[in-house]
């Protein structure tokens, strides 16, 4: 029994704290050297390193001062909220300070006394971080759940966001949703975003206070339902394309769109005992760093990976500078039990970085030099720090980003080859073509297979007798004339006698002057 005790006791840091170390100095046979292996950083509170926000302005009570009541003593709306008074205040941060016991301190909102209009709030919290979620979410509300309520999350500090969970009373009427519950979810529905009717029911405001994002239940559709089996959840979360991002966020959002009613319908002349109260909100997490770090700190305000394995930045997402002898790869929770931490290595002899453009040097002995070979991305040279013929440099990109070289994209008919210079310009055939890409014609030309001269315009080779200019390509003439210009009356030869209709016929001399004319002023481009 004892023995057992012990043996749990060991074991147990060992479940909660896998992957926690990042590398220990081992003893082999070629001597004593490091190992490395998949980390992370335990999960934590995470409601202390977040910046909350609450929509609209004003949507805080007690500013004017304002009388409330609750549905348990519907007609003595004598409690009262004061922004001024720090007693009667319930500022946002209540939903994050520790508690005394029993004495629940809360954010509250204003009273619905614009009733039909709706009473809504966005309570958002952001860490400026990608966190996993590790256990439930949980809100807790005072006097009385949401009937209505939408949990919304971001991946990228914001700027877009997706729908988590719906909460309502009933789905289909909030929602057009059906009901669902966690639990029925399966192991290919397990990121499936539902709405449930588990949280909104009135149930007595002091009976059922929690609202959940029910991250445990989803965990255990994998993990079994003492999430004994993490193994299985780790290897699922690698494997399952979105999984991991599911769980992953940077910010989220509450919108309150509809307080609890206490009864079914709204009584309007009593609007001072709807209102919302949250007295705290536990979110359970962990920095994300890719599986290349086991500490998180927080710094400048800003929660940030310790990074091992050579790697760097916010989540450990780079390799540092002179270790990208490789491309950057996450550390994998596979192969059990210490995963793998895929670091970022310098190279294996000299100083060859390839700018991760290369996973492979060559030592050229005639040269005396080491250099990247089968540099890919399009780059080229000793250290794939060039862009191959045909490609020019990204300038807004660093040498180690896969878009660092543009293909050039040189017309193929107007340029004289597929290259071009450090702005993405190709060299044009001679012969009116101009334009970056040589797919352009100078004024005077027009495009049809590369550019020719202007057969006709509106300024110099006007078309003559009503014709019209078509694409600068052609003069379209009226009945009666033919010719470039149109210039030449369909009924030739002197002695014919012509349709009334064409008395302007030219005599061949007269016609020869005039087409002479017209080829030289052609020449000369006048
Ligand atoms: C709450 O956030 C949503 C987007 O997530 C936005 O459409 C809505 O206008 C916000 N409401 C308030 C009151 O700020
Ligand atoms: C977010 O974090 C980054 C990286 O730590 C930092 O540079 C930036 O200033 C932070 N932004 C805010 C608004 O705190
Ligand atoms: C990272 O680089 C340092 C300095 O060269 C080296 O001592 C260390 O072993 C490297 N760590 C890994 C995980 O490659
Ligand atoms: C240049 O690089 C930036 C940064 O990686 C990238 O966003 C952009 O799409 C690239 N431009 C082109 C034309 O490929
Ligand atoms: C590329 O060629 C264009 C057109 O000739 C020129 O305007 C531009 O300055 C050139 N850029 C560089 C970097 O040489
Ligand atoms: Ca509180």
């Amino acid at each position: 029994m004892l023995h057992q005790a012990a043996f749990l006791l060991h074991c147990l840091p060992l479940v909660m704290g896998q992957y926690d170390i990042c590398k220990s100095w081992v003893t082999t046979d070629d001597g004593p050297m490091w190992e490395f292996y998949a980390c992370q950083p335990k999960a934590v509170p995470m409601k202390d390193y977040a910046t909350v926000r609450v929509d609209p302005s004003g949507i805080t009570c007690g500013n004017p001062p304002e009388r409330f009541c609750t549905h348990e003593n519907p007609y003595l709306c004598s409690d009262e909220c004061d922004a001024s008074n720090p007693d009667l205040a319930h500022p946002p941060k209540l939903m994050f300070d520790k508690e005394d016991e029993g004495l629940a301190t809360y954010w509250q909102s204003v009273t619905w006394s614009r009733y039909p209009e709706p009473l809504v709030a966005n309570i958002t919290l952001s860490w400026n971080k990608s966190i996993e979620l590790t256990d439930d979410i949980v809100v807790t509300f005072e006097y009385g759940r949401p009937t209505m309520m939408m949990l919304e999350k971001s991946l990228d500090n914001g700027r877009t966001w997706h729908p988590y969970q719906y909460y309502a009373d009933d789905c289909n009427e909030a929602f057009g949703m059906q009901a669902r519950r966690v639990r029925d979810l399966s192991a290919t529905s397990a990121n499936r975003v539902i709405c449930t009717e588990d949280y909104s029911r009135w149930v007595g405001s002091k009976k059922e206070k929690n609202v959940r994002f029910e991250v445990r239940d989803r965990f255990a559709i994998f993990a079994g339902p003492e999430l004994k089996n993490m193994d299985n959840l780790y290897t699922r979360l690698e494997s399952a394309k979105g999984l991991k991002d599911f769980f992953t966020v940077t910010d989220l959002r509450l919108r309150l769109l509809r307080p609890a009613l206490g009864g079914t319908y709204v009584q309007r002349e009593n609007l001072y005992k709807y209102f919302y109260a949250v007295s705290n909100i536990e979110v359970t997490g962990r920095c994300k760093c890719n599986l290349h770090a086991n500490l998180c700190t927080f710094r400048e305000g800003s929660l940030q990976c310790e990074c091992e394995h050579n790697t760097t930045g916010q989540d450990c997402g780079r390799c540092k500078k002179n270790f990208r002898s490789k491309s950057w790869r996450a550390g994998s929770y596979l192969p059990r039990p210490n995963g793998s931490p895929n670091v970022c290595a310098a190279p294996n002899f000299g100083n060859c970085e390839c700018y991760g453009h290369s996973n492979r040097c060559s030592f050229i002995d005639f040269l005396n030099l080491v250099t990247c070979i089968s540099c890919k991305h399009n780059t080229r040279g000793q250290h794939c720090q060039h862009c191959r013929l045909g490609y020019y440099r990204n300038s807004s990109a660093e040498l180690d980003d896969e878009n660092v070289c543009i293909d050039c994209n040189c017309n193929r008919i107007g340029s004289v080859a597929n290259r071009c210079n450090d702005t993405g310009y190709c060299e044009c055939k001679e012969g009116g073509v101009t334009g970056p890409k040589c797919d352009e014609c100078l004024s005077g030309y027009y495009w049809r297979q590369g550019c020719s001269p202007n057969v006709c315009d509106d300024e110099l080779l006007i078309c003559q007798n009503g014709g019209t200019c078509y694409e600068n390509q052609r003069c379209l003439c009226p009945p009666g004339f033919k010719g470039v210009l149109c210039e030449q009356s369909k009924c030739q030869g002197e002695t014919q006698e012509c349709d009334a209709a064409s008395d302007l016929c030219l005599s061949p001399v007269a016609f020869l002057v005039s087409t002479l004319g017209l080829q030289i002023r052609f020449l000369l481009n006048l």
